[in-house]
Formats: C-alpha cells, structure tokens, sequence
C-alpha cells in the first residue's frame, strides 16, 4: 500500500458499543483535528468516503446492549472496507467505539488468507457475551474476529474465524476481565501489557511483533484504542485506564509500524470528544496516523 500512497478515510459515528455518548462525534473531531491536511503533507491521494450511517436507536434492554444495530453498521462496514480495498486504496477507519473493528475486519480479511492484527489497546476485547460484565460489544470485538461470541456477529461475511488466535498481538494491556485472561492463556494469545512494554521498552516490543508476524501473516491490520495511551496524553476516552502508554512511546510504535511495510489497514477508535480536553486525544490520532503513514521528524 505503501507504494500506491492512496488512503481512503471512512467515519463510522457509532456509539452503540457501549454506553458513554459522544463517541459518535469522535470521527468529525479527528478530521477537525487535521487528518486530510497531514495524510496530503506526506504525499497521498487522499478520498473521503463520509461516514458510514449509524442508527441511533437504543434497545438498552437487551443482555446484548444494541446487538441489531451493530450487527447493521458492521456488515455495511465491511462492504465499504471490501469495496475500498479492491478500488487500491488503503482503508483508514475513524471510529466511534471499538464495536466497529468487527466489520473492519471482516472487511479486510476478504483480501487475505491470512491477516495478522495488532490490538492497540489497554483492553483486550476478548469477552464474549457469557464472559463480558458490561454487555457492552466495544469489549467483544477481538473475540467475535476469533468466531467467539454472537453467531449474528462471528458470521458476518460469511468466513469463521476470521483472525487466527496466533496471528494476533495485543499491546498495551492494563485491563483484563476474568474471562479474557482465562482465553489468552487457552488460546495462547501473544500479549504484551504494561508490565513487558516497562520491562522491554516499546522498540524491543514492536521489534519482536514484526518478528513474529511477518513469519505467518500476509498483512496487518492496526487496531488502535485510544485509550491504549496514558490518560494524561488521551484524556477524551469513555474507559480510561491509568499506568498507559506515553503519547512518545506510541509514536516510536507507529514510526517502526511504517518502516515494517506490513501494515494493510489501520483503525482509530474510541475518541470522544464531550470528554476531551481542547481536542487533544482527536490531535494526538492525527499525530500518530501521521507516523503510520511515513511522517519523519527530519
Ligand atoms: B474498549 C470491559 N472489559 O468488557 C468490558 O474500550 C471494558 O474498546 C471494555 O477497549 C473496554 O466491558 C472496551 C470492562
Ligand atoms: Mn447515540
Ligand atoms: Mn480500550
Ligand atoms: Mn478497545
């Protein structure tokens, strides 16, 4: 993708994930923070494909908070990502929660037999519906890309699952739930939560996850939850989490991302702006989309 430099940018107001508002304005705050600007500063070819519609119905007395809805936007999600793929272009998700990562990666996967992910994020999204606290889907989505969870979820786009348990690397973990821990250690999932990224340092760490990515994997999909830095950097999140990653350490990551060559798609979630200060945590995506996509400081 790297060669053809085109970047199509899809915004995906959702909200339904879970259950703080205003995460739905996260994609206006991120393009109002200067996404377009930098994306054309470092030479692409930049379309914008608007957002993709959102429902604002709330069945809030389901177990499974909004489970129609999401299911809707996720499979509109995929197509839109599907249709961007094949038109040569590479698809930058704006998010709204982390619920939308199931219809982009349901999308991408149609493109590769093998797609390797990195789970950005102080969560792991790995609870399914019997495991989850909150019913919220925002903290599902890693396991539904596995084909755990909701069958009206894992089946969307037909292929089950669509991401190997092996083929996944999350960083920045600093929030497990019971069950999480319980299907990283079944799964053998590759995790690196705070205390590894202490101990290594974030270059080891993103070195050893290109490492052991590029042996299996036929691309990478970035999925990056804001809530992934400290919320001294990342402020406007709905489940913010102390002890994170620096805004710094982050950029290292998405600069060693760029040199690796591997990355196929990226998404940014979970910004949202009622909770923010001055559009920081929307200016510190565009910053680090700015390192994902070649930006030097020289
Ligand atoms: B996020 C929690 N594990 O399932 C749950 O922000 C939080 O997309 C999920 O990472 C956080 O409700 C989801 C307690
Ligand atoms: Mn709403
Ligand atoms: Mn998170
Ligand atoms: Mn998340």
């Amino acid at each position: 993708m790297y060669s053809k430099r085109k970047v199509c940018i899809i915004g995906v107001p959702m909200d339904l994930g879970q259950t703080r508002r205003g995460v739905d304005m996260g994609p206006s705050a991120i393009r109002y923070a200067g996404l377009r600007e930098k994306l054309e500063e470092l030479n692409f070819d930049v379309k914008d494909h608007g957002n993709i519609y959102v429902s604002h119905y709330h069945e809030l007395e389901e177990s499974l908070k909004n489970l129609t809805a999401v299911t809707e936007v996720s499979k509109a999600l995929a197509i839109m990502v599907d249709d961007v793929i094949q038109n040569g272009f590479f698809p930058l998700v704006l998010g709204g929660d982390h619920s939308i990562a199931i219809g982009t990666i349901a999308g991408v996967t149609k493109h590769y037999q093998n797609t390797g992910v990195i789970w950005y994020d102080a969560h792991g999204d790995l609870n399914t519906p019997k495991t989850s606290p909150s019913g919220n889907i925002h903290g599902m989505p890693l396991a539904v890309s596995m084909g755990l969870g909701h069958e009206q979820l894992t089946t969307i786009y037909e292929r089950i699952p669509k991401i190997k348990a092996e083929n996944i690397v999350i960083i920045g973990a600093r929030s497990l739930d019971k069950g999480e821990k319980e299907l990283i250690k079944e799964k053998n999932i590759k995790v690196y939560t705070m205390h590894e990224v202490d101990r290594l340092g974030m270059a080891a760490v993103i070195t050893e996850t290109i490492d052991y990515l590029k042996e299996r994997v036929d691309g990478i999909h970035l999925s990056l939850d804001l809530d992934s830095l400290d919320p001294i950097d990342a402020p406007g999140v709905g489940t913010p989490v102390v002890g994170g990653l620096t805004y710094r350490e982050s950029h290292l990551a998405m600069e060693m991302l760029a040199e690796s060559g591997l990355i196929v798609s990226a998404e940014f979630v979970e910004v949202n702006p009622i909770l923010d200060e001055k559009n920081k945590t929307a200016e510190a995506a565009v910053a680090l989309i700015g390192s994902l996509f070649g930006e030097k400081l020289l």
